[in-house]
């Protein structure tokens, strides 16, 4: 399906649509006599017609009186709805006159309800119906995606436009990442993949006008987040409006897409890069230092000397595409020589420790976790294996990648997988002391990456269906996968579980050794309120992609119908709580209160990541496959070099 400009007469047909509304008892009776029989037999009747209304009145009113009222398919969603306080309250009536009330009700509009996966059975009429309505809903659900998209960047564009950030309740700006305008380069390819073709032009232009000021004039930047935020959003904007036809080709939109000469883009990233290479350049080991001040290039580490292990190691997707790109191998080759240091690293099972040292080139502690610090780590040992893998000439061999990738999963299995009580939740736990300290069963939702990646690792990147037709999943590829969509189903209990229908920032799980009383999320009607703890301090949503992305990443690769109804409820919460008025969504203080107290913060990953993730899980599976995309770390999409997955088929190894 194209991805085709929305606009708001789009929306309204969609609504228009008679499968999205619950029609009442009477219209259905109603409709089907007077276009058949009725109409046929006693067309030109008028006492037949009258009499028969009259017959079909007081039918429709037998059977509203006496069934419950309100039980419908639609009003069970409406009341399943409340729960989260996403809907107006409809209470359930008792007696004649609230039945009648209901009666002549105009019907709630609602998205299409699918049927629980895998009863659809063999009926192909049903499974046509089924697929249709699937199709027209997720249309549907992509407008909405865009619509919101459409708001967030105009009250950026209203209140911030420049800053990082946009702080929504006090409509101004903020500089938190440096001062290089991180929303626009940030959201830019989110708006060319949902051809809001207006909003390219604007962070277009303002990249090709004013970027280059700020890369001169602006001091400190943090290396990994302005390479994955606005390094991999000026190569993925490169990349989809054309820039690399070479390798990209068709990505799947039949937008055309106005804004700069794509050249503008790539001129950026370099100028940008060849500032970051201070990082590498400037440490005595592979290590790079954590920051850069950019009008200087030049760079140093921390204040404590430290760099984050998953930063240093999630920069390689970006510097090596420029160097594919420009032709100059010096970004790739830095940024990949990190990886073969830490090759050479002493681990536990392949799992790290989150700090390592630029000036030792050494791990530095023990703690470890895939939550903050240590989550892309994991993610890029997969992913520039992906990208890498069959570059042919361009590319070294990086089987070593995928080596270190399937160590440090086994590590996850033996060493940070358990199930909390009493429901049994797959949770990723804790190491804080390594290997012979405790296990703490704390999971951030930053780890909810981990199902795409788990997911993406076993399949690589085609659909489960046809990665074992072509024999290409092991053993442990299929563990793999069950273990993604286990931990999948724990990331969207941690939003279910709350009464706004949002994640905390951080979970702790109830287990035989670890239990802390009174600390439930809020939902009653949640069987998981006694797995999951969680504290004061961790009850905050930052609007974080992690849980939307694997969604994303499952539905693509399992086609499993239940991750879409888990990510349109899990948007429709970021519309009921997190929306602001004149323009922008808000980071929130606490996801377990009505009404939650709000931040005042929007994210540059709101737009970057989290939407679009969103819309590209409604969407359809020919925009940027998988086998031949890898989305960086902040969701940019950039290309798979050379052979991709038919280089799998000739390896040796993978063969089953
Ligand atoms: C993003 O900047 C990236 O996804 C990063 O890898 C982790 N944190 C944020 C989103 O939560």
């Amino acid at each position: 399906m194209a991805v085709l400009p929305i606009t708001s007469h789009d929306v309204q047909s969609d609504y228009d649509n008679a499968k999205f509304r619950r029609r009442s008892v009477f219209k259905v009776i109603t409709q089907a006599l007077l276009t058949s029989n009725v109409r046929r037999n006693c067309g030109s009747c008028g006492i037949g017609k009258l009499l028969a209304l009259l017959m079909i009145a007081g039918l429709a009113f037998l059977t509203v009186a006496r069934t419950n009222p309100g039980i419908s398919a639609a009003s069970q969603i409406v009341q399943h709805i409340n729960v989260r306080g996403e809907e107006k309250v409809i209470t359930e009536g008792h007696g004649n006159a609230e039945s009648w009330k209901r009666f002549w009700r105009k019907p709630p509009r609602l998205p299409p309800r699918l049927p629980p996966h895998g009863k659809v059975g063999n009926n192909s009429l049903a499974a046509e119906v089924h697929t249709q309505q699937q199709v027209l809903g997720s249309a549907v659900r992509q407008t909405k995606v865009a619509e919101a998209f459409r708001h967030a960047w105009t009250g950026y564009k209203n209140y911030a436009m420049g800053s990082d950030e946009l702080m929504p309740l006090s409509k101004r700006g903020v500089d938190g990442l440096g001062g290089l305008g991180a929303t626009i380069v940030d959201s830019l390819d989110t708006a060319m993949i949902m051809g809001l073709n207006d909003i390219v032009q604007e962070a277009g232009y303002w990249i090709e006008k004013k970027l280059p000021e700020r890369l001169n004039e602006k001091g400190q930047v943090n290396l990994f987040e302005t390479t994955i935020r606005v390094l991999g959003g000026l190569l993925s904007a490169y990349c989809l409006s054309g820039g690399d036809n070479g390798t990209t080709g068709d990505w799947g939109s039949r937008s055309r897409l106005d804004g700069p000469n794509p050249a503008i883009y790539l001129e950026r990233a370099q100028d940008l890069a060849d500032r970051l290479m201070s990082a590498f350049t400037s440490s005595r080991t592979p290590i790079p230092f954590s920051d850069v001040i950019l009008r200087e290039r030049s760079a140093h580490p921390a204040p404590d000397g430290l760099s984050s292990t998953s930063e240093v190691s999630s920069l390689q997707l970006e510097f090596w595409y420029l160097s594919k790109l420009s032709g100059n191998p010096k970004y790739g080759d830095a940024a990949m020589h990190v990886l073969e240091h830490l090759k050479t690293l002493p681990k536990l099972e392949g799992l790290v420790p989150i700090y390592i040292s630029p000036h030792s080139g050494h791990f530095s502690g023990q703690n470890i976790r895939l939550g903050s610090r240590g989550d892309s780590y994991y993610e890029y040992l997969v992913k520039v294996w992906l990208q890498q893998r069959g570059a042919g000439h361009g590319g070294s061999d990086v089987s070593y990648l995928r080596e270190m990738y399937d160590e440090a999963i086994k590590g996850v299995k033996n060493r940070l997988i358990q199930k909390s009580i009493p429901k049994g939740l797959v949770f990723v736990g804790e190491l804080p002391s390594g290997q012979d300290g405790s296990f703490y069963p704390k999971m951030d939702h930053l780890v909810c990456f981990l199902p795409g990646t788990l997911a993406l690792g076993a399949t690589r990147g085609l659909t489960k269906q046809r990665a074992m037709e072509e024999g290409l999943m092991t053993i442990e590829d299929i563990e793999n996968l069950k273990l993604a969509e286990d931990i999948m189903k724990t990331c969207y209990e941690m939003y279910a579980v709350t009464t706004t229908g949002l994640a905390p920032e951080i979970a702790h799980f109830h287990t035989q050794e670890f239990y802390e009383d009174g600390l439930q999320g809020g939902n009653k009607s949640s069987e998981f309120l006694d797995d999951i703890i969680i504290r004061y301090a961790d009850r905050h949503n930052l609007l974080r992609p992690e849980t939307v992305e694997s969604l994303f990443v499952l539905h693509r690769i399992t086609q499993d119908p239940k991750y879409l109804e888990w990510g349109w409820q899990i948007f429709q919460a970021f519309e009921s709580h997190t929306k602001v008025d004149s323009g922008g969504y808000t980071s929130l203080n606490d996801v377990t209160v009505l009404p939650p107290s709000r931040r005042d913060k929007m994210e540059t990953f709101f737009l970057g990541e989290t939407l679009k993730y969103l819309y590209l899980l409604f969407g359809d599976s020919n925009v940027l496959p998988l086998d031949r995309f890898v989305f960086n770390t902040e969701a940019h999409p950039l290309p798979i070099i050379g052979k991709g997955v038919e280089n799998d088929h000739t390896s040796q190894t993978r063969a089953s």
